[in-house]
């Protein structure tokens, strides 16, 4: 009991902002509402937003050109190099929720991981006041929903049709709460180093994976960004591939960030030398260079981006239009002020229902009705003052043909 309450003044007395209350659009609590998508244009004017087909014929789904052929569905190659690729075409059709089975994976479930979900814990060490092992089911005791959150690999290119990013809803445990119910730090920690299995008997061709996953936050951005270890996705135990039985979400932070297995927690202080994961991951995570230590990586947060993800044809009211299916989201300012352009032309989005959560993605439909044939080139940018450095070097830019106007 009195290691309870020391350890929660010290966890929270560390951290800034927990002492200004977490909270606003951002936090788990406002990310409850399960309506999310219902509103999308289906009707006349379907939750209060006017569809620009309604009364419309669908004729068919155009292909966006210059990608490769993705497969998509089924896990290919094995270890650090399995992916299986979501298809976003289908984002809508699931109402921005991806079934489990079809949520994006990187790197399969460890053939070495032997460890039972009854023996699974999680080892605390490093700088605390006396190392503590935590069983699982303490944890899982703890689990409470924790809203959509989407996830995209930082490695997510038009080489997998953009396919490395899904949404979800969580049910899980703030890392934050476990400090601060299990353990008691010693005054020199100020991060977290927070790991999981990693050990396959095939390597990674080309070495393009390095193994060891681990990564290492700040106790002020645990808190911040909600930082939560998850038991469930989409009310189901996590499948193995996703991290069974145990692990890291960061919302809006890319994927790397989000360990998987996880069973080691190491509290660290401000020289920490930065983990091979980082490390690997600087680049993908727009790091200035790869710096050596911890403490000089950015928060790996996903700024805001969009792209399209399905392009449809449709005749309505006698003319040739398309339906732009996209998704926006990273960020972490709320801005529905999105825009498109095709070949250069610009438009806002009507993002009806707006965006309800940075945490989580948004879809959108626009209406487009070409002035001319031929190849057009989709590109998407926000607010000028809010950070996109993806948008910004064109990263989700994505191509199609209009054959007929
Ligand atoms: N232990 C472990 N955790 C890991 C990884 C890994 O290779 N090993 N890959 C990371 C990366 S790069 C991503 S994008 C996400 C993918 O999670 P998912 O497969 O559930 O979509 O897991 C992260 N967690
Ligand atoms: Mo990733």
């Amino acid at each position: 009991m009195h290691r309870f309450v020391s350890s929660r003044r010290t966890f929270l007395e560390r951290s800034a902002i927990a002492a200004l209350g977490v909270g606003g659009c951002t936090g788990p609590a406002a990310m409850t509402d399960d309506g999310m998508f219902t509103g999308l244009p289906t009707g006349d004017t379907a939750g209060g937003c006017v569809d620009p087909f309604a009364g419309g014929e669908f004729l068919e789904v155009v292909p966006f050109t210059g990608e490769p052929t993705v497969t998509f569905g089924e896990v290919l190659e094995q270890g650090w190099d399995a992916r299986l690729v979501y298809d976003l075409t289908r984002a809508e059709e699931h109402g921005g929720v991806t079934p489990n089975d079809l949520f994006y994976v990187r790197t399969a479930y460890p053939d070495r991981l032997t460890t039972s979900e009854a023996d699974w814990a999680v080892r605390v060490d490093g700088l605390v006041q006396s190392e503590v092992t935590l069983p699982l089911a303490d944890l899982v005791e703890m689990s409470t929903d924790q809203g959509l959150v989407m996830m995209e690999c930082s490695g997510n290119t038009e080489n997998r049709a953009f396919g490395l990013m899904s949404a979800a809803r969580w049910g899980g445990v703030p890392v934050a709460d476990v400090l601060d119910r299990f353990v008691s730090l010693d005054p020199a920690a100020t991060r977290i180093d927070i790991s999981g299995f990693d050990e396959h008997s095939v390597p990674s061709q080309g070495n393009h994976s390095t193994p060891g996953a681990s990564w290492i936050f700040t106790l002020e951005e645990l808190v911040e960004y909600g930082a939560f270890f998850a038991f469930t996705m989409n009310g189901s135990p996590l499948s193995r591939n996703h991290g069974f039985p145990i692990r890291l979400m960061v919302p809006r932070w890319w994927g790397c960030a989000c360990i998987k297995w996880v069973d080691h927690m190491r509290l660290v202080d401000d020289d920490a030398p930065a983990t091979s994961q980082m490390i690997e991951f600087a680049r993908r995570t727009h790091q200035n260079g790869v710096p050596e230590l911890a403490r000089d990586y950015r928060a790996a947060a996903m700024q805001h981006a969009a792209t399209p993800v399905r392009v449809e044809k449709w005749r309505v009211d006698g003319q040739i239009a398309y339906r732009v299916v996209g998704v926006v989201w990273g960020g972490e300012a709320s801005t529905d002020r999105l825009m498109i352009s095709f070949n250069g032309r610009e438009a806002p989005v009507d993002m009806c229902p707006p965006r309800q959560s940075q945490n989580h993605w948004s879809l959108w439909v626009h209406r487009y009705d070409p002035r001319r044939l031929g190849e057009v080139l989709v590109t998407h940018r926000v607010d000028e003052d809010v950070p996109q450095v993806r948008l910004d070097q064109g990263w989700y830019d994505r191509t199609f043909e209009v054959d007929e106007r």
